[in-house]
């Protein structure tokens, strides 16, 4: 039996993170949880970590697409955070950002890790920012690192 899986130090990867201004009380915190990741689990170098601010989650997958299209990264994070408001905009938001995202992540071969929060209220992404529910960022860092080491290997 052959199984390939990842491990998750990826010392030469060059990763890029895009994240959005909106709700910026909430996606720092991931921001801080996906570098921290990177450099203390994955080894990866402060050199080779490149971060973009963008303004809202829509425009998260545009900036993703021409990181990818650059092919000078083995690997995207995407951070954001949609909070619930009182109108449909939420579900535009939400699903327009994730759809793109994953659109990207089949037409370019390239890992794209999701961590845009998508809650109800901004409690609920407080606590995946770090605290009661761990941080999302982190874990989409730690996911990021695993497909860089699974795809190289296939
Ligand atoms: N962008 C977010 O990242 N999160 C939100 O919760 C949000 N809401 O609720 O409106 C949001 N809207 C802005 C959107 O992403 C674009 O930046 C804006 O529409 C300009 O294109």
């Amino acid at each position: 039996m052959k199984v390939i899986e990842g491990n998750l130090v990826a010392k030469e990867a060059k990763v890029a993170i895009v994240v959005s201004r909106f709700n910026s009380f909430i996606t720092e915190h991931l921001l801080n949880g996906a570098t921290d990741v990177l450099k203390r689990q994955g080894e990866v170098a402060d050199d080779n970590i490149t971060v973009v601010r963008v303004p809202g989650a829509i425009e998260i997958p545009l900036t993703v697409e021409k990181l990818a299209a650059s092919k000078k990264y083995d690997a995207v994070i995407a951070l954001g955070c949609v909070i619930r408001g009182a109108t449909y905009h939420f579900e535009i938001v939400a699903n327009e950002s994730s759809k793109g995202l994953a659109q990207v992540m089949l037409k370019y071969g390239i890992p794209v890790a999701f961590g845009v929060l998508t809650t109800d209220t901004i409690d609920q992404a407080v606590q995946r920012a770090g605290s009661k529910a761990g941080n999302k960022g982190a874990e989409a860092a730690l996911s990021a690192l695993e497909m860089i080491n699974v795809l190289k290997q296939i």
